[in-house]
């Protein structure tokens, strides 16, 4: 997908995700601030017509190459996109639960174990300060690792591809759970969607 972009379409209901991300929020996360990222990047690339052909993902992988006068703009608005597209397709209603056989092999050897990789990822999403993400990636030997980035900012940006996110923002839990970050976090991982993750790791090799 490249400019102009749109709001990609959300694989299941708004709904579908209850109890543990609520309607109200996926309709305003999905529907208010998902889309003003993509009009917002929309706009910083109008009058680039020499970036109208470049996916979200490769604007994020070269920033140096996006013109000064919007590399900022594209490093917020075009995270945003890129950001959230990957959040909701990592998520599904009942989402498999556990990782794949494949998956839970990788994380075992890369963390200890799933519990392990679950407390490292948690981590790092409760104590990023301020808005921003928690993100399993493949780093650029191929490894995987835990990471938090803030703001829209993407770990595309510094070499590694995201294959699981959260986002910690609280535009994405602030009415179903107040302050308790935490809470959100513990229930994230019942809609995880591994068979998606696995995908994506597939795609990086
Ligand atoms: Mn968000």
């Amino acid at each position: 997908m490249a400019y102009p972009f749109q709001l990609p379409e959300l694989g299941y209901a708004s709904d579908a995700l209850e109890p543990h991300i609520d309607t109200r929020t996926m309709e305003i996360h999905y529907g208010k601030h998902h889309q003003a990222y993509t009009n917002n990047l929309n706009a910083a690339l109008e009058h680039h017509p020499e970036l109208h052909s470049h996916s979200g993902e490769q604007l994020l992988i070269d920033l140096s190459a996006v013109p000064e006068d919007i590399r900022g703009a594209v490093q917020n608005n075009g995270g945003g996109f890129v950001n959230h597209k990957l959040f909701w397709e990592i998520m599904a209603p009942d989402g498999s639960n556990s990782p794949t056989e494949e998956m839970s092999g990788l994380l075992n050897g890369s963390f200890g174990s799933f519990d392990q990789f679950k407390q490292t990822f948690s981590a790092a999403a409760a104590t990023q300060f301020g808005s921003g993400w928690s993100w399993l990636v493949v780093d650029s030997d191929g490894r995987l690792q835990v990471m938090a980035t803030a703001n829209q900012d993407s770990p595309l940006s510094c070499g590694c591809v995201p294959i699981l996110g959260v986002d910690v923002w609280e535009h994405a839990y602030y009415l179903n759970y107040q302050n308790r970050r935490p809470d959100y976090l513990a229930a994230f991982w019942n809609v995880v969607n591994w068979t998606a993750v696995s995908e994506k790791y597939s795609q990086t090799k």
